[in-house]
């Protein structure tokens, strides 16, 4: 079977925090590919876009604020089921609650905030996926 590929985001906080090394590393640990990797400073009009499922939601415009707070680490990551996996390694949205072991339970911080920083962002699903990817690295 083609392989698959996912968008992955080490946000604002994981850059800040140094944890760059240790995402990609976990990745290529569990055997998926790098096809892309890019820091870069995002704006306004990509974070709209790459956020469009969340338009409306209460948290979303602090959420683009924090995601511009900052350079973020986008990399295109392949490999068999690697949607569903690279979400298994990150863990649970909320880093209180995400299980150790995981990127979010070892590596984000909960400061109390109404907004959750959780240094990753992967994709959630195959649509979701192509659209994230095509956004953010065009010339894939
Ligand atoms: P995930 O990143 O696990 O796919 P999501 O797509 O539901 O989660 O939300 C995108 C990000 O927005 C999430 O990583 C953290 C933030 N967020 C989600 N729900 C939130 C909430 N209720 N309050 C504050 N921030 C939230
Ligand atoms: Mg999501």
């Amino acid at each position: 079977p083609a392989p698959q590929r996912t968008l992955v985001l080490v946000k604002p906080d994981g850059v800040r925090r140094g944890h760059v090394g240790e995402v990609l590393r976990r990745i290529e640990a569990k055997g998926y590919t790098l096809v892309a990797v890019e820091l870069r400073h995002a704006d306004e009009a990509l974070l709209a876009e790459h956020y469009a499922e969340h338009a409306g939601k209460p948290f979303v415009g602090a959420l683009v604020d924090f995601m511009r707070s900052g350079p973020v680490l986008a990399a295109v990551v392949e490999g068999h089921r690697v949607i569903e996996g690279f979400r298994s390694l990150a863990g649970a949205t909320d880093p209180t609650v995400a299980a150790p072991g995981t990127i979010r339970g070892d590596l984000a911080r909960d400061w109390g905030t109404k907004l959750i920083e959780n240094v990753v962002h992967g994709s959630d699903g195959e649509e979701s996926a192509a659209r994230e990817i095509a956004l953010w690295f065009p010339a894939l």
